[in-house]
């Protein structure tokens, strides 16, 4: 997909993002500073072992919420028109120039509106001095959440989330109501699998085309599909898991790629399916609640439609939160701006 060619149409007046977004952040997104939240006890500067036996590092919180933990800090830059930039600082304040590839990648680059729309993943580029660059992906006015998730070399796992905010009359949309099947480019993808909080929910996607289960899915970051989960509310960034290696002898390439998620709470999430399909990736969306079981609880019928009129913030709240239902529903068209990668 060509991404310059997405871009195109919302690529002004982005070089004052970055200065706006400091004065937004500070109201609608505040950050724990780094100095009140230690690690000493996993601190790999401090050459001690991590004693917890789950492997995610700071897996006392979910990733994502903070911008500056264990001394790396997430450090959007000025950039010109049309780009994001930001670096990695280390714990010497230094930009962080080496990392381990993780998913194929040194990079991954996430952002979504704090309304959970517009979600896109993307792979920056690295300068030797430790700046990250890539078109912007940030489609359009709003507060997003961008998520860098990497591994600095020796250094601990993290995913740090810092929030930019894009000036413009904001579009904020209600988030969909919970569905098992949804439709991207002609696409359907339906979700089975119940998400519990507190332990790892096995969550399998299954994709098909006008019909037919599509089984030649192709290689994407080192998996047949890459699903990213966030949480209404904080946006907190979730741990998933692909089940399988692609050539493993075990893993079919389609039309079901399951992943194994840890849901931090009971709450609504927003699950982005990544997947790769003639040469071309695309972006699966649902809405799924962990904590109710299917066809229970209020609101079934009481679910949140795309047509309310956008008020005054970025966020979309869906304090009556709907049940997941048996049916499976569509829900095709939430986020379509900027919906897809590079
Ligand atoms: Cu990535």
């Amino acid at each position: 997909m060509n991404t310059a060619t997405k871009l195109s149409g919302f690529a002004l007046g982005l070089a004052a993002v970055f200065g706006a977004a400091y004065g937004v952040g500070q109201v609608v997104g505040p950050v724990t500073p780094a100095a009140d939240v230690r690690h000493d006890a996993d601190d790999p500067a401090h050459g001690t072992t991590h004693a917890d036996a789950r492997d995610a590092p700071a897996a006392h919180l979910p990733g994502g919420l903070l911008v500056s933990d264990r001394g790396y800090t997430l450090a959007p830059l000025a950039a010109p028109a049309g780009e994001f930039a930001f670096r990695i600082t280390g714990p010497d304040g230094q930009p962080v120039t080496r990392y381990e590839v993780a998913h194929d990648k040194r990079m991954h680059l996430i952002v979504a509106r704090r309304d959970l729309s517009g979600f896109r993943h993307v792979h920056p580029e690295a300068g030797p001095d430790g700046t990250w660059r890539v078109a912007s992906p940030l489609a359009g006015p709003g507060v997003w959440r961008a998520f860098a998730d990497f591994t600095p070399a020796g250094g601990p796992a993290l995913t740090l989330g810092v929030d930019v905010t894009v000036p413009g009359a904001l579009d904020a949309r209600p988030l969909p109501p919970p569905a098992t099947a949804t439709t991207v480019d002609g696409y359907t993808v339906t979700l089975a699998g119940a998400a519990q909080p507190g332990r790892a929910s096995r969550l399998t996607l299954t994709v098909s085309r006008d019909g037919t289960p599509v089984t030649d899915l192709q290689p994407y970051l080192g998996a047949y599909g890459h699903l990213v989960a966030l949480r209404q509310g904080d946006l907190a960034y979730l741990h998933v898991h692909p089940e399988g290696v692609p050539g493993d002898g075990a893993t079919p390439a389609g039309p079901a790629v399951t992943f194994s998620a840890e849901f931090p709470s009971a709450g609504s999430y927003r699950l982005y399916l990544d997947f790769r399909h003639g040469d071309t990736v695309r972006t699966a969306e649902f809405t799924v609640v962990a904590g109710i079981p299917a066809g229970a609880g209020p609101g079934a019928s009481g679910a949140p439609t795309k047509t309310g009129t956008p008020t005054t913030t970025g966020t979309a709240t869906t304090t009556g939160t709907p049940a997941a239902t048996s049916t499976p529903t569509a829900d095709a068209d939430h986020g379509a701006p900027g919906h897809g990668h590079d």
